[in-house]
């Protein structure tokens, strides 16, 4: 038999956490059970039209009945964290008062199982599933959901922060106020760009209200804000297309990281937003200070780069739906999405790892220095179940592998970056695009909800026992 020479691999730190994401709507399903109320979600999934065959999160992947199983799959893949949401409407069915018992024990048994096989819980307190109450109250637009959002915030911390060491607060504000108030892609759906700007700067406030309340509970749990950061070209040095990509990396990086990290926001992003809106309707005295709370660590969601042009004609957005849908950007209605030639991913995204290691080293070079972690990076691609019950996804690990090398690159380069969630653990409910768009390192055949690894479940179990990858790159 042949010799196999084993490539000198890439060995992680010590310490380096190896996890994978989820969040709750997307998996959990028993939408009525316990006492759960309304969400925005479940009020947009019911509207024709939203997402693709009409598909809904009634049972999603039955992870609230099935956590256990879950639990113990990830133990088989030795993951040494496990980032997951909570429920607002678990906990508070209509957004505020009362804790409904019976939900925020759901996660105190999530978190005691995980504990018992030793992997680490990482609690994200909002992935989007908005109290449909509070969106009937205003929603993000308003500014009173960011105190609300505190106070929920301090519930969750003080029930599980002497369990739970590593805490999130909102996930991709971007998407949450711009898919959601803008494009009108995602809940509550509304496409007003005036007010998605207003929504935008709540989630922020509501990030700082909750630190801020969060830290006078304890001072011994990590705390991160979580943001979803995107690599970006111009599509050539003419003017116009310089200028689009200082206009959407405003918007979708720096308005947030700014914010987060340096207490301001970008000059000339309150500029091109002035026509549409002054920051004095939207931005009050003290709020920035509130919003660069500072912070344990920052969690980085990376799927792809956008190549942009000022000109006319490209397409309008980057797109998180099929169906019909507002721009995503506002004030900048006028930017292209240009294919940048490189292979995409069943999303039409495409495949950078370049891209990420570009956002590594602006957050090394711009910013002030926090612990960093990939909180999502991941590709939906068409699995195929073969004869031998196998899934060989071969451009999953792929994907995952660049990206981890170039995690590996980047700490090298001194980026404090200290762990990696591989998005998604499992199969589930992609948002607009519903059960068609998979995600998982895990199957789910849905019908049975029948859970199988795919070979880049194998593959990533492999490389965490060996806290690093082996061989070539794929
Ligand atoms: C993120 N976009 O969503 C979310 O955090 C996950 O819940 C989701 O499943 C995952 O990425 C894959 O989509 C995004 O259009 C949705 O730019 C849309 C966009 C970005 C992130």
């Amino acid at each position: 038999t042949e010799t196999q020479i084993d490539t000198p691999g890439l060995v992680f730190p010590t310490g380096f956490v190896w996890g994978s994401a989820t969040s709750a709507y997307q998996i959990e399903g028993a939408l009525t059970a316990d006492g759960r109320g309304r969400s925005i979600w479940d009020t947009f999934v019911a509207q024709p039209g939203r997402v693709v065959e009409g598909d809904d999160a009634s049972v999603a992947i039955d992870h609230y009945n099935r956590y256990r199983d879950d639990v113990r799959l990830m133990a088989d893949l030795g993951l040494s964290a496990y980032r997951f949401s909570v429920s607002w409407t678990r906990i508070q069915p209509d957004g505020k008062g009362e804790v409904n018992a019976k939900g925020l024990d759901f996660y105190k048994r999530l978190v005691d199982e995980l504990l018992s096989y030793g992997i680490s819980p990482w609690v994200t307190l909002y992935h989007w599933d908005l109290p449909q109450t509070l969106e009937d109250e205003g929603g993000w637009p308003s500014r009173d959901l960011s105190k609300r959002f505190a106070d929920f915030a301090a519930i969750v911390h003080g029930a599980l922060g002497d369990r739970v060491a590593n805490w999130a607060t909102v996930n991709e504000p971007w998407c949450a106020a711009f898919l959601g108030y803008s494009s009108g892609e995602h809940a509550p759906g509304r496409r007003n760009p005036a007010e998605s700007i207003k929504a935008a700067h709540h989630l922020n406030l509501a990030h700082g209200l909750a630190v801020q309340a969060m830290r006078a509970q304890r001072t011994d749990t990590r705390i991160g804000g979580c943001v979803n950061l995107y690599a970006i070209s111009p599509q050539s040095d003419s003017e116009a297309d310089l200028d689009a990509a200082r206009r959407i990396d405003g918007m979708q990086n720096r308005f947030f990281l700014d914010a987060l990290m340096r207490g301001s926001y970008p000059q000339d992003v309150l500029d091109d937003l002035t026509p549409l809106i002054a920051p004095e309707e939207y931005i009050k005295d003290g709020d920035l200070e509130l919003i660069a709370a500072p912070l344990d660590m920052l969690l980085i969601n990376y799927y792809s780069r956008f190549t942009v042009t000022g000109a006319e004609g490209g397409p309008k957005s980057a797109s998180a739906a099929p169906t019909d849908s507002g721009s995503a950007w506002p004030g900048n209605e006028h930017v292209g999405f240009v294919n940048g030639g490189r292979p995409v991913t069943g999303m039409g995204w495409e495949v950078d790892g370049n891209g990420l290691l570009e956002v590594l080293t602006r957050l090394r070079d711009e910013y002030p220095a926090v612990p960093l972690y990939i909180s999502e990076n991941g590709a939906a691609y068409d699995d195929v179940v073969t004869d031998d019950g196998a899934i060989h996804d071969v451009e999953r690990q792929a994907y995952i592998d660049t990206h981890l090398r170039v995690c590996h690159q980047a700490i090298e380069a001194g980026v404090p970056l200290e762990g990696y969630f591989a998005w998604s653990l499992m199969d589930n409910f992609e948002w607009a695009w519903g059960y068609g768009k998979r995600f998982g390192l895990v199957y789910v055949d849905y019908p049975t909800q029948t859970r199988i690894l795919k070979d880049s479940a194998l593959w990533y179990a492999e490389t965490i026992r060996h806290g690093g990858l082996r061989g070539p790159a794929q």
